[in-house]
Parts: structure tokens; C-alpha cells; sequence
């Protein structure tokens, strides 16, 4: 018999759980880089809590069309999803206005993604396709903009920043093909399988993401030097152009 739904869910909860450790211990023990550590922890740690709910059968739906709404899947990407451009922001110091926009694009990615499986035919279509508008946008951001509009306080921010986003860009494309093939899009997918693939895309885009950013630790030395940019844009508030 083929492992049930319950199964990657419960193996996402402990692979989360497990990723979510690292960044713990640093946010006890590093503390002068100790913001960093608590989003990382954060990304992993509600996604965990997200997994262990669905695991429970709590917040699962029907919607038209023989598909399945999990309540706990798009919180979690509604709140980590921010957190991981958080970093990502953080480690190029571009300010809050930048940061802003893609949270507004970000939450249009995740609102239109659940709007277009409580619907059917075109205008599902046309949510996801939206929804994916928003995200080409994200995209563009982070490859083209973020690096163009940010000095880097050392060539190892620069060298994590281009890995992270790599693996963010890359790996969140892959969410809406997922979508296409699920039983929400052309249905090719069982909710099955489509559980397994996102269980295993969260835990890249999460765990690995985390364990990337806290293999590269020492790059954070480089940026608390200075004080965080909260409400600052642009280089005036990237630390003395070293
Ligand atoms: C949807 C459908 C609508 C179009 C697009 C989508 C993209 C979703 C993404 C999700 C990323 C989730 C992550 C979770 C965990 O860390 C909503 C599937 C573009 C990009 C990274």
C-alpha cells in the first residue's frame, strides 16, 4: 500500500523540527547576530508546527473539484515566506521599502494561489495565472534589483546572499508547476503525491535554506558590525563602501 498523506506529513514535521534546532542553539549562543537566528528558527519552526497540524487532520477542506484545501499549508507559506525574503533583504541591507514590495507581491503569490483552488474552470486559471505574474516579479527582484541596488558589506555576504536566493528562486519556480499537475489544475497528480513533492519542496526551500544560511554564520559578523537598515533604502545606509 502506498504511504498515505499522513505519512509526509508526520516526515515533514520531524524534518522541520530537526532543521529548526541549529538555529535555536545560535540564537542562544551568537547573540549579537541573534536576529538572524530567530527568523531562521522561525522559517523552520512554523513550518514545523504547520506539518504536526496537518498531521492531525486539523484545517483540511474540500474545495470543487475532488481537491483538498490545507488551512495550515498557506498560513505557514503566508508567514515564512516573508520571513525568508526578510533574509534575504537583510543580507543586502535594502531597506524597508524594497522589503515592502515584495511582501505586497509575495502575499498577491499566496492570496491568488488559494483563491484559484476554491474556484474552477477560467477564473482559476486566471487566479493562478496572476499569481504567477506576481512571482515572475519576485523573481526579477531578487535576480536583478535586490544586487543592483545593494553594496555588500563583504564579498562572503555577497557569496551567501547569491546562494540563498539561487536555491529561493529555483526552488519556489517549482511550486507552481506543482500547482499545474495537482488536482487544484489539471489534476495529472493524486493529493498524494502532490502531498509527498510539496513535503520535500518545503523542506529544501526551508530546512536547507536554514542550514545554508547558518553553515555561512560567520558572513553575519559582517553585518552586525553595523547597525540593521529598518527604515533606511540604498546605500546611504550600506555600512562605509569597504
Ligand atoms: C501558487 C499558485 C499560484 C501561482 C504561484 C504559486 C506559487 C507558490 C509559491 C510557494 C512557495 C512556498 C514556499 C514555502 C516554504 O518555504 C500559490 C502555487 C506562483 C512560490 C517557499
Amino acid at each position: 500500500m502506498a504511504p498515505a498523506v499522513e505519512t509526509w506529513t508526520v516526515l515533514g514535521t520531524i524534518g522541520l523540527v530537526l532543521g529548526t534546532v541549529p538555529p535555536v542553539w545560535y540564537a542562544i549562543t551568537d547573540r549579537g547576530n541573534r536576529l538572524y537566528y530567530v527568523i531562521l528558527a522561525a522559517i523552520t519552526g512554523i513550518a514545523a508546527v504547520a506539518y504536526a497540524v496537518m498531521s492531525l487532520g486539523i484545517g483540511v477542506i474540500d474545495a470543487p473539484g475532488e481537491t483538498t484545501f490545507y488551512i495550515a499549508r498557506y498560513v505557514d507559506w503566508l508567514l515564512t515566506t516573508p520571513l525568508l525574503l526578510l533574509y534575504l533583504a537583510m543580507l543586502c541591507k535594502s531597506g524597508s521599502q524594497t522589503y515592502a514590495v515584495l511582501i505586497g507581491l509575495d502575499v498577491l503569490v499566496i492570496a491568488a494561489g488559494a483563491a484559484a483552488i476554491f474556484t474552477t474552470g477560467l477564473l482559476s486559471w486566471g487566479l493562478f495565472a496572476l499569481g504567477g505574474v506576481a512571482f515572475v516579479a519576485i523573481a526579477y527582484l531578487l535576480v536583478y534589483w535586490l544586487p543592483k541596488q545593494s553594496s555588500f558589506a563583504s564579498d562572503r555576504v555577497y557569496a551567501q546572499f547569491f546562494k540563498l536566493r539561487n536555491i529561493t528562486v529555483v526552488l519556489w519556480a517549482l511550486y507552481p508547476v506543482v500547482w499545474v499537475f495537482s488536482p487544484a489544475g489539471l489534476g495529472w497528480l493524486t493529493l498524494n503525491t502532490e502531498m509527498m513533492t510539496i513535503v520535500y519542496l518545503d523542506f529544501i526551500t526551508k530546512a536547507a535554506f536554514v542550514a545554508i544560511a547558518v553553515n555561512g554564520r560567520a558572513a553575519l559578523d559582517d553585518l552586525t558590525t553595523v547597525e540593521l537598515t529598518a527604515g533606511t533604502d540604498g546605500v546611504e545606509s550600506a555600512i562605509g563602501a569597504d
